[in-house]
């Protein structure tokens, strides 16, 4: 019937094949012929049951992301899937791989829905900025019950066949050839015969909801929301399901995605959406990767203990290397622990535990790393020995190793001019816990070869790390952008602000937690260490050093801390603290906004983000937002930094900075060159 849709029939059951890849997006191009061929299926007397299936690897993952923001074209999913449910003969779909978003609505409107046994459904549209508009919020808790689907809804988490099959949501699983198997389904129902009741008469179950039950768990995943519109307005959706006649429920529905798919929130989300998959893409990158199928993992501390876990989760074989079988068994110890945590949480089950831990060979020997084609060094951060350990991999790898070193801040030039091999050489920065931590920058040094390149981009996919490729400078993107948002930490306190009201702003703003409570739960005698290593100082940073208080861990730092507590509790000795210290310098505090605690750190971090364009460390702008919700918390809604600037306003920002500097005549406020072409163009990329 089109490029993108084909009807076949096996006998009386007409199979509409939606073939639109790479995952099968609604996009009007298939919306088009979908609702031609149903309405003519549903007018052939021949045809006695309709099946709608995909082609390749995915049933429909939703809704073409791409058109969003543009001019709706007719018709749209709410009138097919709408003239889909009265059809009068028996409709299956037949899915396989992901029934996402639009594509799990479209199969709401059939009356039955049967799988294999691999495939995932849900509603991820939350994770977008937005609710299923495609009448998703009122037909998916007519099948599996008001309470899990406001969960499925508000978390946009798919789940397995199986457990779609016990909820209600599939009527059948079948293992081998899906279509096979659905043609006999379908067959065999229509021979049984009707009336077939499609999914918005089926309401038995919803009349009998516990609504103050549902209302508890609405406010909780509420609590959880911080700032975002899409979870609340996702979770009101469902309720009106439960207390609005299906016609109000869906109308409702509808208003609400009207008006979040034009909230900056959406175009923050679908943009990080694009931006992740960009960042995955090196230019030129049309060349057989080298192959990574066993890795090495040096130093089993904190880091490279996490590294190598992140590996083992990923299914790879790892061997794990320290200088001291003590120091190996105190590593492998910890791994097994944190394992077992897991474990008791419920997120891993026991056999999965055995299977990870079996993936871990340990030694002490660099000879045992001459079979590993990947070799990520996590040593003590200090480049005579990251220099070392370099020497001693030239002789123990084999050719062609990759050889990656974990420094946050170290030259990987330098690294890789030490050794006879700088093709193979180049960083991977994880971020603490490494097995935990969604971002990996991949450092690509002057002379990393384009194979070895793509090949740890690969891999980093396949562990499920989300991967930019960035150059080599001090801090990289991310931390050195955050040396840029932390240059007036000190000055707000001494001008006046307290720990509380830095952070507070941050919280507002919606981050996680504020850069003093991030240092506390971070240490804040790595940032002394690294100070002192470099001849800077920080003069309220330091002093709290020097007194032991080191944050959480030492259960004082900005803040105080009741035992083994996360609560951070201002505390008046620190604010006393920093009184004497403006006192000493002659600053006499005054208040300090929020306002002006967000254009003192946000604006020097979007500028330093410039900067980190203009020299070609980042590819894109977008590459540097995907670093920063991932790595940083900066917050989804707002895009990550350098899109957020856009929201914001370039123009307003460089006025700022320029006030700042002329103030304060520090660097960090100096506008970048490629922020003015910014303010003037309203793209980080022009000219370009
Ligand atoms: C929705 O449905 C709204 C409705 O309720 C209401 C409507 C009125 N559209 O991720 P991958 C592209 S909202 C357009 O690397 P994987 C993607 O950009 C939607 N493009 O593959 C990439 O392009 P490129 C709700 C899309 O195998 C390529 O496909 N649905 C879409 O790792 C491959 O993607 C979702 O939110 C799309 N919907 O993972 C599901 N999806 O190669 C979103 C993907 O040029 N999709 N692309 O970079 C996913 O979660 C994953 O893509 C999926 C496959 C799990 C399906």
């Amino acid at each position: 019937m089109s490029d993108f849709l084909k009807v076949s029939r096996d006998g009386d059951v007409a199979i509409v094949i939606i073939d639109n890849p790479p995952v099968n997006a609604l996009s009007f191009h298939v919306r088009e012929p979908l609702m031609q061929a149903l309405v003519e299926l549903r007018d052939d007397p021949s045809v006695a049951a309709i099946v709608i299936a995909c082609a390749d690897r995915t049933f429909v993952a939703g809704a073409d992301i791409t058109e969003f923001g543009k001019p709706v074209q007719q018709p749209e999913l709410r009138a097919i899937v709408a003239t889909l449910e009265i059809i009068a003969k028996p409709t299956i779909a037949a899915i396989h791989g992901t029934a996402l978003g639009g594509g799990l609505e479209l199969a709401l409107g059939c009356h039955f829905r049967v799988t294999d046994a691999g495939a995932k459904l849900g509603l991820p549209e939350v994770k977008l900025g937005l609710l299923p508009g495609g009448g998703g919020t009122v037909r998916l808790p007519r099948l599996v019950g008001a309470v899990k689907a406001l969960k499925m809804i508000v978390s946009g988490a798919p789940i397995g066949a199986e457990e779609a099959h016990a909820t209600g949501l599939v009527d059948a699983v079948f293992e081998g050839d899906l279509t096979t198997h659905v043609v006999n389904f379908a067959r065999e129902i229509a021979r049984k015969g009707g009336p077939f009741t499609p999914v918005r008469d089926r309401d038995e179950g919803l009349k009998a909801t516990d609504l103050a039950a549902f209302d508890t768990e609405a406010a909780d995943l509420a609590k959880k929301a911080r700032g975002l519109e899409a979870p609340i307005a996702c979770a009101q959706a469902v309720r009106n399901a439960v207390t609005l006649h299906f016609d109000e429920a869906l109308a409702a529905e509808r208003a609400l995605f009207v008006k979040l798919v034009a909230s900056d929130q959406s175009r923050a989300q679908r943009h990080l959406f694009f931006a992740e998959r960009e960042a995955a893409k090196i230019p030129g990158k049309d060349f057989i990767k080298r192959r990574i199928a066993r890795v090495g993992v040096i130093g089993a501390g904190t880091m490279g203990g996490g590294i190598a876990m992140a590996f083992a989760n990923g299914g790879y074989p790892v061997t794990l290397l320290e200088t001291s079988q003590e120091a190996l068994l105190r590593g492998l110890a910890t791994i097994d622990k944190n394992y077992a945590v897991s474990v008791t949480r419920g997120s891993l089950t026991e056999d999965a535990k055995r299977q990870r831990l079996a993936r871990f060979t340990g030694s002490t020997d660099y000879a045992d790393l001459a079979d590993c084609d990947l070799i990520v060094e996590a040593v003590f951060e200090d480049m005579t020995v990251k220099k070392e350990v370099f020497g001693r991999l030239e002789a123990a790898a084999k050719p062609g190793a990759i050889l990656a070193t974990n420094t946050s801040y170290l030259d990987i030039n330098e690294i890789s001019a030490s050794t006879s091999r700088p093709q193979d050489v180049l960083g991977l920065h994880f971020f603490s816990p490494a097995n935990v931590m969604k971002l990996l920058e991949i450092v690509r040094a002057e002379k990393t070869a384009p194979d070895a390149l793509a090949a740890v981009v690969d891999l980093a996919r396949r562990i499920g790390k989300v991967a930019v490729v960035v150059g080599v400078c001090h801090g990289f993107v991310g931390n050195r952008m955050l040396a840029a948002r932390g240059a007036e930490s000190e000055a707000l306190l001494l001008e006046g602000a307290t720990p509380r009201q830095v952070d507070q702003a941050f919280t507002d703003f919606g981050w996680p937690m504020g850069p003093f409570q991030m240092g506390d739960l971070a240490g804040l005698d790595i940032g002394w260490r690294n100070r002192k290593a470099r001849g800077q100082t920080a003069v309220i940073a330091d002093t709290l050093c020097e007194q032991g208080r080191f944050g959480q861990k030492t259960g004082r730092g900005y803040y105080l801390y009741e035992a083994g507590a996360r609560t951070a509790v201002p505390d008046p000795e620190v604010e006393a603290l920093i009184r004497d210290k403006a006192a000493e310098k002659g600053i006499a505090p005054r208040a300090v906004g929020a306002e002006e605690i967000i254009e003192r750190t946000l604006y020097p971090l979007v500028n330093e983000g410039a900067r980190i364009l203009e020299e070609g460390i980042a590819a894109r702008a977008s590459d540097i937002d995907v670093v920063w919700v991932n790595g940083y918390g900066f917050p989804v809604g707002k895009g990550g930094p350098m899109f957020w600037a856009g929201l914001e306003g370039a123009a307003k920002i460089i006025e700022r900075l320029e006030y700042w500097h002329q103030r304060t005549g520090r660097q960090v406020f100096k506008p970048a060159p490629l922020l003015k072409r910014m303010a003037e163009t309203g793209s980080w990329e022009a000219g370009e």
